[in-house]
């Protein structure tokens, strides 16, 4: 078979480039190693910027994004007892979107279904061949039977552990990584949430976030050392910490309730360069991890998309090739700031443990310094709603 474009993955950077490229009738496929029901049971983000939310609504699929999904105005950086608010929409003239990946994905997979978007799930065994030609092409297995789809380009959509980064010669590509020594345990019930906005805590145990889905749904994390085990963690003692580190005025508002999931995932930094290799583009987590911290990784797949899904289209359309040419540099000019934003926020709001006392100490002084500078909560809300594209 042959087509235009192979995607790699059928994660939120997959299906949303996907869409775009087949709204501009360009051919494509999207290969997923698992089904539907898997991707879509995975608990990930929860805050859209603009960029994300305009994206969507380009592909005309904001419909039920707009009518379920919260718009929040501000949230709250929480050292003990005192919270601090960020208002967003007054300081930076925008706000942010709460409508989970899990919908957004949802959104995305009904449409390739009513608008013929071609969706391979539980392809086998993906391999990238000849990317560094005019000529590649895919290989991938269904159902016991083998297949070749030859391409023009190939899109890496594939997330932190897919194939498409590794055919990159290391003689080509650089990595660049934080491994940060904790990760974050997370909780999914069907209680209302504790507050209308998100609070970020920063805690002498470490820091913990509560969040949410719905009015009725709220998702909460807490900071843990790497060597904990889910297990560890029955639903008393997770918010009976969580009730102790957003501090007794939350704590008094919060609805405790079974837990829908619950996780540990570990928190990360990471870039490779650069996200062009011959005719393979990188988009979203295949190219980069942020740390959750700053809600950036959706919206980070969503701006490289936008950016390559343009580039594409003037090369397939106009026979222009400046703007896949400029891909990887435009891309990751955004990527770092957004990395310097998330690793910002992680190393301000968690327990280090080499950093001992005077980390903590310098840690609250800066809290308090933004409690009280106009200056501050605007860097802080500027980087929070989305730099633009
Ligand atoms: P994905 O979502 O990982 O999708 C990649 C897809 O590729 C498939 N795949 C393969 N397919 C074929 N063959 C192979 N060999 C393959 N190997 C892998 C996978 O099955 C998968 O379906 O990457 P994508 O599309 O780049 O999207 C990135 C986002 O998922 C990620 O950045 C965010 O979830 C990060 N993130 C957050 N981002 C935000 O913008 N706001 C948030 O509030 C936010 N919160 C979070 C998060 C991530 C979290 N975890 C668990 C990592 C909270 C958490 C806890
Ligand atoms: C979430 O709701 O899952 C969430 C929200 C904000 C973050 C990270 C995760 O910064």
């Amino acid at each position: 078979m042959k087509t235009d474009v192979v995607i790699i993955g059928a994660g939120p950077a997959g299906l949303m480039l996907g869409h775009l490229l087949h709204q501009a009738g360009i051919g494509i496929v999207i290969l997923e190693r698992k089904s539907a029901a898997h991707v879509l049971s995975r608990i990930r983000a929860g805050v859209l910027e603009q960029v994300t939310v305009d994206l969507i609504d380009q592909l005309g699929l904001g419909d039920r994004m707009h009518k379920e999904g919260l718009p929040h105005d501000g949230f709250f950086l929480a050292d003990g007892a005192r919270l601090i608010h960020i208002n967003m929409t007054e300081l930076a003239g925008h706000n942010v979107m709460i409508y989970g990946q899990t919908e957004v994905t949802r959104d995305l997979m009904d449409a390739c279904d009513a608008r013929g978007v071609d969706v391979i799930y539980e392809a086998e065994d993906v391999s990238l061949h000849d990317v560094n030609s005019d000529t590649p092409s895919v290989t991938y297995r269904k159902n016991g039977v083998e297949h070749r789809l030859n391409a023009r380009f190939i899109a890496g959509c594939d997330g932190f552990h897919g194939p498409s980064r590794q055919v990159i010669p290391a003689s080509v590509g650089k990595a660049y990584e934080r491994v940060y020594p904790f990760g974050w345990l997370g909780i999914l019930a069907d209680v209302p949430p504790c507050h209308e906005e998100l609070i970020y805590a920063n805690h002498a145990n470490g820091f913990a976030l509560a969040s949410m889905r719905s009015k009725t749904r709220a998702r909460y994390y807490i900071q843990v050392p790497l060597t904990e085990r889910v297990e560890d963690w029955p639903d008393d003692r997770l918010w009976d910490e969580l009730a102790l580190r957003l501090g007794p005025e939350t704590a008094e508002h919060m609805t405790r309730g079974p837990a829908l999931e619950k996780s540990i995932a570990p928190l990360r930094s990471f870039v490779f360069e650069p996200m062009r290799y011959g005719s393979l583009f990188l988009a979203g987590d295949s190219a980069h991890i942020v740390p959750p911290t700053g809600a950036k990784g959706l919206n980070l797949a969503s701006s490289d998309v936008a950016y390559l899904s343009k580039a594409l289209i003037q090369f397939f359309k106009k026979g222009l090739s400046e703007g896949i040419d400029t891909y990887s540099q435009t891309a990751l000019a955004r990527v770092w700031k957004s990395e310097r934003f998330s690793w910002t926020l992680t190393t301000l709001m968690h327990r280090f443990p080499n950093e001992g006392e005077f980390g903590r100490r310098v840690q609250i002084a800066e809290l308090d310094y933004i409690a009280g500078s106009r200056a501050a909560q605007t860097t802080i809300a500027e980087n929070y709603i989305g730099l633009p594209l």
